[in-house]
């Protein structure tokens, strides 16, 4: 798939294709009128469908399937069951660690969650695929559930070692410290709820596989396919030009993803299976639900001596999900003691996952809230304690930040939202019969790095092409990667064509962790800086050429046209000069791949998460920042809460386009307020079964819930964090603002809400 960069007014163009500016998404008009093609839209001959049929029940044995009445219903092709759905192998996890099992069955057995897929119909159509799967009977040996964190029966679970941060002595120091707080925070199970459901379509010519899915790493999930089938890595492409929205959940080949490329090996049909609304709740991880307590003991002076703090997150029965809570906690404040554990509980749920800020996210509900209450408990300003407690290196890694532009975000935050006029009291600001609340908290999300490579084609008629299989789900990937193309090459951006989604480009790694913008403007760079030295080079040295008289050293190119630095002698435009040479396409593949680097080594850096390069590597510790200001009004009858104004100040380092940047930061921003006041996945008691597994009844904010958001950029670029000085964007946003809300509702109120979301019953 191809996208065009758009025109623009020639006055503005300039300015906009540069690194850094507001350039418009040039993937946009497509995703408007329809003209992007979404994996499962693309049309195949022969096409098959199939359709799952999930457990009824949270724990036991699956006894029998019957599939007599299905397999005769119109139209079907094969009813598949753990006994007839063909053995694939296990294959490795995302930090590439070989598989604790040597065969893999993704239809199950044994049933540890309610919706896990135990049998699937393929037929000629979906609505007979449809029809036969409800003639599936499925009979169980049901034993008891635990069916979330509070389930008596879930205990304390298992404490994860490599989550404990400890230093100094933190109990002790706490229990000396003259003014203290400990208090408990809840997040309940959350749910990425993209616009697009999951879904695929697998075709197997002989044994290479195709497959057409939306994805976040499409180099990652081919090399599942691959171990899973036996087939050589480079035999499975995957293409996935467009992403209606991905959050974390679509970076892993899923059972419904196996089922559906089984399927279509068994029939030897293109198979297509998407994943109903229902099913998008069970068939992959939302955010794990949490608890966490927080101590903090401070001086009179409001000057924190110790923090200890306790997590748990849930966990499948069959699968491992850790939501690392400490991570703000044990960067965001000085404290010389500090302690922090964690344990994970099993429950009978789907395997949880990323979601926006995994770890990050509820970390700081819980720090962000506990300040803010040892704030009042001292009688400070939550601004001021914030600045008392300022961490000038990072308390954790004793390290220097390499950027950190959080004074300057509480700064520039409280400035904008006119924090100096608060009174500081409770319920103190009304209008009428609606209590106002001002809060603020801050955010931060480390800068994930790791090595990139890219395709940059320079053509005859002097337009420019970028490969790369990386993705975008919205977040601008193919608008930064145009404009660091064309701006390094000299090129209009219009003269640019961005191609992503297909595995069979220059290798990319995962898009998660707000790493890809990063790595791959660095690569980009790189491989255009390589295709224009190639064309220079060729323009001085070639006989043909008309500057090879010139006798220069160097030229430039500007606005596609290629001169001597003086401007002595001719100016040629690219596609001139290309005819000249005689050439048809000058070509560079640039990396930022160490040399040391073996085959086995590259292979694993764009196939797992295992060679990313720590965020605290070498001399210093990299992380965005931001500062939330909020304001709440909380009807004092109905309790209900409406978010009335936003004003966040947030340090992403050097923007590559703040347009795009902001309304990053503005996702974020509405997916927070949606997890302070609406988000919550409920599970029924009795079956352990998500009740609310749709988008009527899971609540998400829709426009009349979000008010004006302003942000404002006060990072300045980082040298230390990536190539072009941006640090990450993506997963920022949302860190801290929950906390934000909570703190303003509670000066709206006087009530602190401590479990996530803020409904109304909680605040009468
Ligand atoms: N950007 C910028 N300057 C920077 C860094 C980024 O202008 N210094 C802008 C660019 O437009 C870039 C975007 O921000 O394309 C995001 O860059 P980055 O922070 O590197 O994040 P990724 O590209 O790795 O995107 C993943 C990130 C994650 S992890 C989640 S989760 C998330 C998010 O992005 N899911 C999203 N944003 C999303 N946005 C949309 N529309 N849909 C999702 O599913
Ligand atoms: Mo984002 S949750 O790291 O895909």
């Amino acid at each position: 798939m191809t996208v065009h960069g758009m025109k623009h007014a020639a006055s503005d163009s300039a300015r906009l294709e540069a690194v850094g500016g507001r350039l418009s998404r040039v993937d946009g008009p497509a995703k408007i009128t329809g003209a992007a093609h979404y994996a499962v839209e693309q049309q195949l001959e022969g096409l098959a469908h199939a359709v799952l049929v999930g457990a009824t029940i949270a724990a036991g044995k699956v006894t029998e399937i019957d599939t007599r009445a299905a397999e005769t219903a119109p139209g079907v092709l094969a009813v598949l069951t753990p006994d007839t759905i063909m053995e694939l192998k296990g294959a490795s996890d995302w930090f590439g660690r070989p598989p604790s099992a040597e065969t893999y069955c993704p239809l199950a057995r044994d049933v540890t969650y309610s919706g896990q897929h135990v049998a699937a119909v393929v037929a000629e159509t979906f609505e007979q695929a449809v029809a036969a799967a409800a003639l599936v009977k499925v009979s169980y040996d049901e034993t008891p559930a635990v069916v979330d964190l509070s389930d008596g029966k879930a205990g304390d679970g298992i404490l994860i070692d490599a989550m404990t941060k400890e230093w100094g002595d933190a109990e002790a120091a706490f229990a000396e410290a003259p003014v203290r707080v400990c208090v408990a925070y809840n997040t309940p199970r959350e749910f990425q709820a993209a616009m697009e459901p999951h879904g695929l379509i697998a075709r197997w010519e002989g044994d290479a596989l195709t497959i057409w899915e939306p994805s976040q790493w499409l180099d990652g999930m081919a090399r599942t396919y691959a171990e899973w089938f036996g087939v050589p890595f480079e035999n499975v492409r995957l293409v996935s030009p467009y992403i209606g929205g991905g959050f974390g959940s679509k970076a892993l080949a899923l059972a419904h993803s196996a089922v559906a490329a089984a399927a279509a090996k068994m029939l030897n049909r293109p198979v297509k299976l998407v994943l109903n609304r229902p099913q998008n709740f069970t068939s992959y991880g939302g955010r794990a639900a949490t608890r966490q307590t927080v101590a903090i003991g401070a001086d009179r002076d409001g000057k924190i001596q110790s923090i200890v703090h306790r997590g748990v997150n849930e966990t499948a029965v069959d699968g491992m999900w850790v939501e690392p809570l400490g991570s703000v906690t044990s960067i965001m404040y000085a404290t010389p003691n500090f302690s922090s554990k964690q344990n994970v509980v099993r429950v009978n749920t789907v395997v949880p996952g990323a979601k926006r800020a995994p770890g990050e996210n509820p970390s700081a509900f819980g720090i962000e809230c506990a300040i803010d209450e040892l704030a009042y408990e001292l009688g400070l300003d939550p601004l001021e304690m914030r600045l008392i407690n300022y961490a000038e290196q990072d308390p954790e890694a004793k390290k220097q930040w390499s950027t950190r532009q959080l004074r300057e975000a509480f700064a520039a935050g409280a400035e904008a939202f006119g924090w100096a006029k608060r009174s500081a009291a409770p319920r103190s600001m009304r209008d009428g019969h609606q209590l106002i609340g001002w809060g603020i908290a801050a955010g931060t999300y480390p800068v994930r790095r790791a090595h990139g490579e890219a395709v940059v084609r320079i053509l005859a008629d002097g337009s420019v092409e970028v490969e790369s299989s990386s993705i975008d789900m919205g977040q601008g990937t193919y608008t930064i990667l145009a404009q660091t193309a064309a701006e390094t090459l000299g090129v209009p951006v219009e003269q640019v064509l961005v191609r992503l989604g297909d595995s069979h480009f220059a290798r990319a790694g995962v898009t998660g962790g707000s790493r890809l913008a990063g790595v791959m403007t660095g690569a980009v760079y790189k491989a255009a800086g390589q295709a224009l030295d190639e064309l220079v080079g060729l323009a001085l040295s070639d006989p043909r050429s008309p500057f090879q008289k010139l006798q220069a050293n160097t030229l430039v190119v500007k606005d596609g046209r290629i001169a001597s630095p003086r401007g002595e002698g001719p100016e040629l435009t690219i596609a001139e000069l290309m005819e000249t040479l005689g050439r048809e396409r000058i070509e560079a593949k640039g990396d930022t791949v160490p040399a040391s680097f073996t085959p086995e080594q590259r292979y694993n850096n764009y196939t797992t998460i295992a060679m990313a390069l720590p965020h605290t590597e070498g001399d210093y510790s990299r992380h965005s920042w931001c500062a939330h200001f909020v304001e709440v009004r909380v009807d004092e009858d109905f309790g209900t809460v409406r978010v009335s104004r936003v004003v966040s100040a947030l340090d992403s380092g050097r923007l590559y386009n703040p347009k795009l940047a902001e309304s990053q930061w503005k996702g974020g921003i509405i997916m927070g307020i949606g997890q302070a006041l609406l988000e919550e996945g409920i599970v029924d008691r009795r079956h352990g079964r998500i009740v609310n597994g749709n988008l009527a009844d899971y609540m998400l904010p829709t426009n009349a819930d979000i008010p004006d958001i302003q942000t404002i950029s006060v990072g300045i670029p980082d040298p230390h964090s990536s190539a072009l000085g941006g640090k990450g964007v993506g997963e920022l946003g949302i860190v801290g603002v929950a906390p934000a809300i909570a703190n303003a509702v509670f000066h709206a109120t006087g009530k602190r809400v401590r479990d996530l979301p803020i409904t109304l019953e909680k605040l009468i």
